[in-house]
């Protein structure tokens, strides 16, 4: 090719191009490219519409790398990134024309739209999640070497709530046990405590999670009902299946209807084996132990929040952060002797229908969790988030729970249908903080470019890397346990074999009101049976446990109550399991303050700031919405429900009928009420004036008597008078 023209076309390129001219047509208008300053805010909600106000600035940000943000620039773009002058008009052969193939915007926002839902969790699938850190205390370094849990160390987590049974759409409150899965961050890669809020599980092995499920999930001929274990097909497995008993008999006391996710405990259920740099080991069980306490619902107000309010959790959590009021949790370990049996006083630490009381082992606090920041996408978070048992740092490993060892299986084997191929890890919410270099390759959505030529080992092209790390660099060496000479065989060990006598220790522990719920709870359960031999054999199963909670179940049931077939358990109680009894904090409740345009301004504002002053969430409830005495009233009688309030303040009379049931329901649930002298005629009316936890007071000292009569999280008092 001659040179000459080679130079001639650079130069002719350097040039300012004339413009393309059109015979005829005229003068094109530039379009102006300049930049929006700002992208629209979005409205701030209506008051009555918003969460409750904001007491601190929330949320931390959140750390992932900036090509994951979604929004890029002020302008509505195509997917690749081609700028939009309407999104409400398809493109048409005429405004009274047939739509055109070619419209491609047309066809991708629709046929995005037509796959934007996943399958969702075949368990687990109703969830909230927060973001936050946790803080060790260093009290673990002599158990175990995991750096995140040396003195000092902050880790960022990321912890998801869930419900079991329920689809993605049902309501937070039923009866069912809760998930507690908590994702740390640490420099060592990431750790997974996938936990529940029940320290025991229903059944002893894996292979038998399909059964337990498929016999909690709705009826599969009609698909109801939802979200509940009320039903023949539950109860037939558990009165069957009796080592589910100690699971079912925790689901039907006062913990299978927290509320709130930030007054759950959580465990990590199975035992677990530490080991130090020293190369000892001991066998441990998680515990998260909730600051605010470990509180439930009534079961009238469980069943008020599934209709008035299905979010109730995920509410009370994301409005909770978003005041500043951010949840708390200690992790705890009960730390037992790793001997060749793997049992401690008896209790068996490879089954995990069982527990080990406190009082055997106490627990001992490792550090605090705090969350402080809502998700900012709900999809890409809490619904992508993944966890696994088998996430594990160095100095924590696994045991040889049969329901572990299964669970190691599982988890990552749903994902990869949930999340659609086997790269979900590199999803931010699922990247761990640590570097990354795994010699994993291809697949579905990889959205990691990776460099090099030999993704194996051992290699010469890539000079041998990635390298080997030895326990110096903080490699995971899995702890060298002596597997016992056995026969290979499908069985359990002997141990196993009894399933009544913690059940035994768990009711007997418990105050009487706790253990009046948990007969009301059988009795509503199984009187939602049809098939006489299930309830029946309930029963069994129940003169097993507690000849008098078997004798109330079976009365409430018009049914004879059996006599025992195994002896009943003569047992310690464990105080440690009650709900009852202890005082705490009233930090992050929330407080309903009823007012109307009688009321003094003064009063409203000394008992709002009051609130707040103490870490509590106001509510301010009026017959209307919009503003009250310049504040805005954030619930208005129609939109208030007693669900919503641990304790309220009355400021003001009330005749209206909305506003006397929401304090009939609040007197019910043994919820603390203080009125100021100006609404004491209302107690009267309702003929609640003198009963426990009911208080008239000035508006000043109204706060006080809440804040002592909220520490017992309900009036105890006044519901076993009620009970009565
Ligand atoms: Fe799970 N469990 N599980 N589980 N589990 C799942 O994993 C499974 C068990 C728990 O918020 C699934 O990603 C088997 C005990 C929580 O994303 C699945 C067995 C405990 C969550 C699965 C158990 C749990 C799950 C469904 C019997 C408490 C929600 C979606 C051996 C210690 C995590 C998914 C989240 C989720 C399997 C028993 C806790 C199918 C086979 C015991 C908190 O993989």
């Amino acid at each position: 090719m001659p040179p000459t023209r080679r130079r001639d076309h650079v130069m002719d390129a350097a040039r300012e191009p004339d413009p393309i001219t059109i015979p005829g047509a005229p003068a094109p208008v530039p379009p102006s490219l300049e930049e929006p300053t700002e992208p629209h805010k979005p409205l701030p909600p209506k008051p009555d519409q918003g969460a409750p106000e904001t007491r601190t600035p929330t949320g931390v940000p959140t750390d992932y790398p900036p090509e994951t943000v979604g929004q890029q620039g002020a302008y509505l773009t195509t997917a690749q990134g081609a700028r939009l002058t309407d999104t409400d008009h398809s493109l048409k052969a005429g405004p009274r024309g047939p739509v055109l193939l070619q419209d491609h915007h047309l066809r991708e926002k629709i046929t995005h739209f037509d796959h934007e839902r996943i399958p969702e969790r075949v368990v687990h699938a109703r969830g909230a999640a927060a973001h936050g850190v946790f803080v060790a205390n260093g009290a673990a370094e002599s158990v175990t070497k995991a750096g995140f849990l040396k003195r000092g160390v902050t880790t960022p987590v990321f912890v998801r709530f869930s419900t079991v049974l329920g689809s993605r759409g049902s309501a937070d409150t039923v009866r069912d046990t809760r998930g507690f899965a908590t994702k740390f961050y640490t420099d060592e890669g990431v750790y997974d405590l996938v936990g529940n809020n029940i320290p025991v599980f229903f059944i002893q092995d894996a292979i038998k999670f399909p059964d337990i499920i498929h016999a909690g999930k709705p009826h599969p001929d009609r698909e109801i009902p939802q979200a509940q274990s009320a039903h023949d097909t539950f109860w037939d497995f558990v009165s069957l299946h009796t080592e589910a008993q100690a699971h079912a008999m925790w689901n039907m006391s006062d913990r299978g209807i927290p509320r709130s996710y930030r007054m759950m405990q959580g465990f990590g259920v199975h035992t677990f084996r530490l080991v130090n740099d020293a190369g000892e080991t001991v066998l441990v069980k998680f515990h998260w132990r909730p600051k605010l306490g470990t509180h439930s619902l009534t079961w009238e107000e469980a069943q008020l929040a599934s209709g008035k309010d299905p979010d109730f959790h995920r509410r009370d959590l994301a409005d909770a952060i978003e005041a500043g009021a951010f949840p708390q949790w200690d992790l705890a370990l009960q730390v037992m002797p790793d001997t060749p049996e793997e049992t401690f006083e008896g209790i068996d630490l490879l089954d995990p229908t069982k527990i080990v009381p406190e009082e055997l082992a106490p627990l001992q606090v490792i550090g605090t969790m705090t969350l402080n920041a809502n998700p900012t996408n709900f999809f890409a978070e809490t619904e992508q988030v993944a966890f696994h048992p088998g996430h594990l740092v160095p100095g924590i490993d696994v045991t040889n729970d049969a329901l572990l060892q299964g669970r190691l299986f599982s988890y990552i084997d749903t994902q990869i249908t949930r999340l659609g191929g086997p790269n979900f890890a590199q999803l931010p919410i699922n990247r761990p903080h640590a570097p990354i270099n795994d010699m994993l390759r291809d697949g579905m959505h990889q959205t990691a470019v990776h460099a090099g030529v030999a993704p194996y080992k051992p290699n010469s092209l890539d000079g041998g890397c990635p390298f080997f790390a030895g326990a110096d660099e903080g490699a995971f060496i899995d702890i060298p346990v002596t597997v016992s000479e056995s026969v290979k065989e499908r069985a359990d060990s002997r141990s196993f074999d009894d399933h009544f006598s913690q059940v035994t220790l768990f009711y007997r522990s418990l105050t009487p009101i706790e253990q009046q719920h948990v007969a009301e709870a059988y009795a509503f359960e199984l009187g939602k049976c049809y098939e006489q031999a299930v309830k029946e054999r309930q029963l069994q199963a129940l003169a097993n446990i507690d000849a008098d909670l078997c004798a109330t179940v079976a009365a409430a049931l018009g049914l004879p109550a059996p006599a025992p077939t195994v002896e009943v358990a003569d047992v310690e109680p464990s105080p440690a399991l009650r709900q009852v009894g202890e005082q705490w904090p009233a930090e992050g409740r929330v407080v309903g303050i009823v007012a109307d345009e009688s009321t003094e301004a003064s009063a409203l504002a000394t008992v709002r700031e009051g609130l707040h002053a103490a870490g509590i969430v106001p509510l301010v409830i009026a017959p209307h919405g919009g503003m009250l005495h310049g504040i805005p009233v954030q619930r208005s009688v129609q939109t208030a429900a007693s669900i919503e309030v641990d304790a309220v303040v009355l400021l003001a009379p009330s005749t209206d009928p909305r506003a006397l049931r929401m304090l009939g329901e609040v007197f019910r649930h043994g919820k603390a009420i203080a009125a100021s002298p100006a609404a004491a005629d209302t107690l009267e009316a309702v003929h609640i004036g003198d009963a426990p936890g009911v208080v008239t007071v000035e508006p000043a000292a109204a706060v006080d008597e809440l804040l002592t009569l909220l520490s017992t999280h309900r009036v105890w008092e006044r519901l076993e008078a009620l009970r009565a």
